[in-house]
């Protein structure tokens, strides 16, 4: 048995960006798939200290919510740049998946007859956003220099990010090709981490099926 394990539901989520920076760094860990009946009693357990997933069980110690998680494995395999201003442009960039999230979910689970009225209107909402969101990162990847990776040559948290949460929403919102069409370098980048950094976690831990 692993010492390390990572929880999450049976999604890409919340939980994709740590799922992905464990694949990264090849750590070998137990990447377990929690059904929504076993949450049920799970949850109350105390080691899920914020009753929600993700949660990273890492050598006896139990860590959540899921930003402090990447924020956590990131640093602890060398995937967080070199520098507080590196760290705060990976965090900036990781903030903006809530502001997504805050929006998709009205689709993904619509609250009331009005989410679902609105359908179409949250859609292009954040496809909007999606393209403002890429729109700064494109004007942050030049004044970097452009280099082979968002912040500059080496692979970092950034680059897992740009990967993971543009082709999960891109593959939601069924908008690849308006997306990539606008931002061939950062789809460069893209690209490219899925056919090495990434190539195992999208091969086996991505979850094409999911809604989420
Ligand atoms: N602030 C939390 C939010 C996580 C969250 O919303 N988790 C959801 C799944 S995406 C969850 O655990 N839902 C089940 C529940 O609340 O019982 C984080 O960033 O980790």
């Amino acid at each position: 048995m692993s010492e390390i394990k990572f929880y999450y539901f049976d999604a890409n989520g919340h939980g994709m960006i740590s799922r992905a920076i464990l694949y990264a760094a090849k750590e070998k860990f137990d990447n377990v798939k929690v059904s929504l009946n076993e949450w049920e009693t799970l949850k109350k357990s105390e080691k899920f200290e914020y009753q929600n997933l993700p949660c990273l069980e890492y050598k006896g110690k139990y860590y959540s919510q899921a930003h402090s998680i990447e924020l956590f494995l990131g640093k602890t395999y060398n995937l967080y740049g070199n520098s507080i201003e590196d760290e705060y442009q990976i965090n900036s960039m990781l903030d903006t998946f809530d502001d997504l999230y805050n929006i998709y979910k009205h689709i993904y689970m619509p609250l009331n007859d009005e989410d679902k009225e609105h359908l179409d209107d949250y859609k292009r909402a954040i496809i909007n956003k999606i393209e403002f969101f890429m729109n700064n990162f494109d004007k942050k990847y030049m004044k970097f220099g452009e280099k082979k990776y968002f912040l500059n040559d080496n692979f970092s948290v950034a680059d897992i990010f740009l990967t993971c949460v543009i082709t999960l929403f891109c593959d939601l919102l069924n908008c690849k090709n308006v997306i990539e069409e606008k931002f061939p370098k950062l789809f460069k980048i893209i690209n490219n981490v899925k056919k090495n950094e990434l190539k195992d976690f999208f091969q086996n831990a991505y979850n094409n099926e999911s809604n989420y």
